[in-house]
């Protein structure tokens, strides 16, 4: 048996998120775009007849460099780097290689922990691709490259079987039932963080967060009660929205995917506050 970590690094929208839901086989991350600032590693775990491989999502590199949250999310990349088994780079060969990538590649291009080089979104048509031959050039560096689809599921074997093959020996460290090291309040978090930012899109910035303060599972239902947190008024009534559309919008979304998820109904209390200090807190 195999075991051991393998780190998702690449900048935002890239599809790391979305590329550990689809190797983990169900939803543990949330993907969106814009939605890459979780507050958590979060861990997914990969087991196959040969081993276990726990992928580890990081968030991705801002545009925005000197912000308090930037160096924040930059320090998690590092800590995620440590200990790590195998790198898994991720590039989205519709974008061109600018100064954010270059910051990504640069952190991990002399470490010596094996890596490995994914082309995601192989799924568009080639001519929305234009950027892959630059990408390529790098592959020097690289143990193995794949090129698949993260979002339709597509060349995702190989990647599995390459990274198990990369790990060093060693049992299990997760129990096999359980798929992540994130708890339901987070997840549920998440999944509702997820869905503000695909309902406004580029109408708030990224500073805002999610609180669950409590879920309550009765016989035939589960009651959630949360929290979107923004740090400034004028977000808050963006998200409230006319007479409360948005955040009515927010919230059937995130309820429909969560019963999905937990095939149970769900009542979702959800509100909007001002708090200036939750970055802090990250
Ligand atoms: N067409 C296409 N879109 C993808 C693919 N993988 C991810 N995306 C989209 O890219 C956006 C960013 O994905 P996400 O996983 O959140 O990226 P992250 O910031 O690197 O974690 C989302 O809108 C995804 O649906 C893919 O293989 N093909
Ligand atoms: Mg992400």
């Amino acid at each position: 048996m195999r075991s051991g970590f393998a780190v998702l690094v690449g900048r935002s929208n890239v599809g790391k998120s979305t590329l550990l839901n689809t190797v983990v086989g169900t939803k543990i991350a949330a993907t969106s775009f814009r939605a890459q600032m979780t507050r958590q590693t979060i861990h997914g775990v990969l087991n196959t007849p040969e081993g276990q491989a726990i992928f580890v999502d990081t968030p991705g590199v801002l545009k925005e460099k000197r912000s308090l949250l930037t160096s924040k999310l930059i320090k998690k990349i590092h800590e995620a780097l440590n200990g790590i088994d195998v790198i898994v780079y991720v590039v989205d060969p519709t974008r061109e290689i600018g100064p954010e990538e270059r910051l990504v590649y640069g952190m991990i291009r002399h470490l010596s922990t094996p890596k490995i080089l994914v082309l995601n979104k192989t799924d568009l048509p080639k001519k929305e691709r234009p950027h892959e031959e630059d990408y390529l050039q790098w592959s020097n560096d690289f143990e193995a490259v794949f090129s698949l689809s993260a979002l339709k599921a597509r060349h995702i074997e190989p990647l599995k079987a390459k990274v198990i093959a990369l790990l060093p020996e060693g049992e299990p460290l997760y129990p096999e039932e359980q798929l992540t090291n994130i708890d339901k309040e987070f997840w549920i978090a998440e999944i509702i963080r997820e869905k503000v930012f695909s309902v406004l899109d580029k109408e708030i910035p990224y500073a805002i967060t999610v609180q669950v303060s409590s879920v309550e599972e009765k016989q035939d239902c589960t009651v959630i009660t949360a929290h979107i947190l923004t740090n400034q008024l004028r977000y808050k009534r963006v998200i409230i929205g006319k007479g409360g559309s948005k955040i009515k919008e927010i919230g059937q979304m995130a309820r429909k995917e969560l019963e999905q998820a937990i095939n149970q109904k769900i009542f979702l209390e959800l509100d909007v506050a001002v708090d200036t200090h939750w970055v802090d807190r990250i």
